[in-house]
């Protein structure tokens, strides 16, 4: 008898052929007020999930008496109540790994888009604007030489010191829960507790994932430790910034400028005041999200998910107490 899966997130053919040879597999590809209203009749037969970018809290996951796993299609894992899925013992897995180099890509984008204006003076050329050889009112900043701060020294965070030591020649110093002496003997890195980092860095850069500890950690206070010329970079989540005070840092320039590819509610408002600002780099959540990337964390949960359906254990199961073995 074939495993009953609901997926909250359309695959690729190829995907959706192994999953069909394997499972009984319900699409929800829209998770619009129908496709919710979809997923809830679904989730009493659902034994298996699959998706991302969807709050599975235990209100939602009552509904589903018989899951046994979710595979998520992302690294981050703070849109599922790790508690409630372990005391249920249902197998949660991510996909970390397959995601770091192209994630820290998009770091580096925006830290060279928003240090050299790239955005802003691309649309000026656009709007039919450059008249004239540019001057300095339309000059960036450097980011060769300058220093690299990374708040969160996890896969994301290492791949994007590599990028700035060997890259760009950036000194790179970090703030994480300890230090890790071997991220210092590979990019020559220096272990800074928060606010010394602030004060330090030309780019502070978050690569924490949302946690109930981490939630807020960069505010009003932590804007003001930073210097007027710093540049603010997350591709993290956005609930780790307080962006009622970010907004008010850069309108009060206290730092030069932000590249933000997350945000407190995503999609961003368009109406929201960060985009008001011309000072602003912001990207729709796009941090893995070329072909390759997406397609291989897709088959990476995939795998998860039909290992935790075949009584195996998950490659990247994430609640590791909930495992049976
Ligand atoms: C994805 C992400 O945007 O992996 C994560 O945690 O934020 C991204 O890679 C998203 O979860 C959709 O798969």
């Amino acid at each position: 008898m074939k495993k009953q899966i609901v997926l909250y997130k359309k695959l690729s053919p190829l995907l959706m052929a192994r999953l069909h040879e394997h499972t009984d597999v319900t699409l929800i590809d829209n998770l619009d007020a129908d496709g919710l209203s979809r997923l809830r009749d679904a989730l009493p037969r659902a034994q298996g999930l699959l998706g991302a970018s969807l709050k599975l809290d235990a209100g939602l996951l009552d509904l589903a008496p018989n899951l046994e796993a979710i595979a998520s299609v992302s690294v981050g894992v703070d849109n599922y109540d790790i508690d409630y899925l372990t005391e249920r013992r249902i197998l949660l897995s991510n996909t970390p790994d397959v995601l770091t180099e192209t994630t820290a890509d998009t770091g580096f984008a925006l830290i060279l888009a928003t240090a050299r204006r790239v955005v802003e003076l691309a649309n000026l050329v656009r709007d039919g604007q450059w008249t004239r050889n540019i001057g300095p009112a339309h000059f960036g900043t450097d980011v060769h030489g300058k220093t690299l701060g990374i708040i969160g020294m996890g896969r994301i965070g290492e791949a994007l010191a590599q990028r700035g030591h060997f890259g760009f020649g950036m000194p790179v110093i970090y703030h994480s829960h300890s230090p890790k002496p071997a991220v210092e003997q590979r990019f020559d890195a220096q272990y800074r507790r928060l606010p010394d980092l602030l004060q330090q860095a030309d780019f502070v850069c978050l690569t924490l994932p949302l946690t109930a500890e981490t939630e807020g950690l960069i505010g009003a206070e932590q804007f003001a430790q930073m210097r007027p010329e710093a540049i603010f970079i997350n591709i993290s989540r956005g609930k780790v910034v307080n962006e009622t005070a970010l907004i008010q840092a850069l309108r009060d320039k206290q730092i030069r400028a932000a590249g933000l590819d997350v945000f407190e509610r995503e999609p961003l408002n368009a109406d929201s005041p960060l985009l008001q600002l011309n000072n602003v780099v912001a990207t729709p959540h796009m941090g893995s999200a070329t072909h390759e990337t997406r397609e291989a964390m897709a088959a990476c949960a995939v795998d998860n998910l039909l290992s935790a359906l075949a009584g195996e254990r998950p490659k990247n199961l994430v609640n590791v107490r909930a495992w049976k073995g």
